[in-house]
């Protein structure tokens, strides 16, 4: 078996140590940072983000492996810069005011972290002016609002508001998503993309980076 097969194997089996490990070991042996990334960890982090999208894994399991990634990712990023990687985009992501869950948001960053992304993380109860301003000054492409109450996901309207007062709309697009968001409250409040789940998240996200290049 490769050492890249290897790493994305115990990646998505989440032994962060052993992944480590690997990927010190794939460095010394003089593998490109590019494939250590693509081949090794995202691979790994690809079938966890697909299995998850289809039950057949559950948070724990995508958070350990998201770990092993974080991990892996930490010794690559040292090394990125030298090489040359781009991030495939960047984005701002963070769960709206009033609101405290973080789980669901922590998901989505650690996905899209695991297709390349860029993820600048506001934490929890962020102000839409927050979400706003950060993308001008970072110069985001997305802007990834999260909501799991009721109550506050008609923040992410605000949000959408706020952003259409900065005149950026034509720059930077609006991702929604939460347990209690849909597609037509995505509609209704003018955002630009619902996704239901973490992974597809991410799958979104790299292509509305990609079509923005
Ligand atoms: Co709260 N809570 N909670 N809670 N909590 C819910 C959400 C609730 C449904 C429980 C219930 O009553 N059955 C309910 C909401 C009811 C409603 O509004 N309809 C509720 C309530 C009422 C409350 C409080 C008001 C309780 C109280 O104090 N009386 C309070 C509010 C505090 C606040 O935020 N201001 C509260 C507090 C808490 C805890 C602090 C105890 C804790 C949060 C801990 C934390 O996040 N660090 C908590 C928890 C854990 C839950 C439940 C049990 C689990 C939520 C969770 O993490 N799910 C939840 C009940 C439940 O769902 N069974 C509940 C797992 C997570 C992976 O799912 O976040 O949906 P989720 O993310 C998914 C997708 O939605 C999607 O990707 C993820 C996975 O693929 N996704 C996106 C999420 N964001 C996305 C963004 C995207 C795209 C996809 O694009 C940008």
């Amino acid at each position: 078996m490769s050492i890249l097969t290897e790493i994305s194997e115990n990646l998505q089996r989440g032994k962060a140590k052993v992944v480590k490990e690997l990927v010190q070991q794939a460095i010394d042996q003089g593998i490109p940072v590019q494939q250590i990334l693509d081949e090794g960890l995202l691979d790994g982090m690809n079938v966890i983000g697909e299995k998850f999208k289809n039950n057949e894994v559950f948070v724990p399991e995508v958070l350990v492996a998201a770990r092993a990634m974080n991990m892996g990712a930490a010794l690559l990023k040292p090394l990125m810069k030298d090489a040359g990687v781009e991030a495939a985009g960047k984005v701002c992501i963070g769960t709206v005011k009033g609101d405290l869950h973080d789980i669901g948001k922590n998901l989505v960053k650690m996905m899209m972290e695991g297709k390349g992304l860029e993820v600048i993380d506001l934490g929890t109860d962020v102000a839409p002016e927050t979400y706003v301003q950060t993308a001008i000054d970072q110069g985001c492409q997305i802007i990834c609002c999260s909501a799991l109450l009721t109550t506050t996901m008609g923040m992410m309207g605000e949000v959408v508001k706020k952003a259409d007062e900065a005149g950026i709309r034509d720059k930077v697009k609006i991702m929604v998503g939460g347990a209690p968001v849909t597609q037509a409250f995505c509609d209704q409040i003018g955002a630009d993309r619902y996704t239901p789940d973490a992974a597809t998240a991410a799958d979104v996200a790299v292509s509305i980076c990609q079509a923005s290049a």
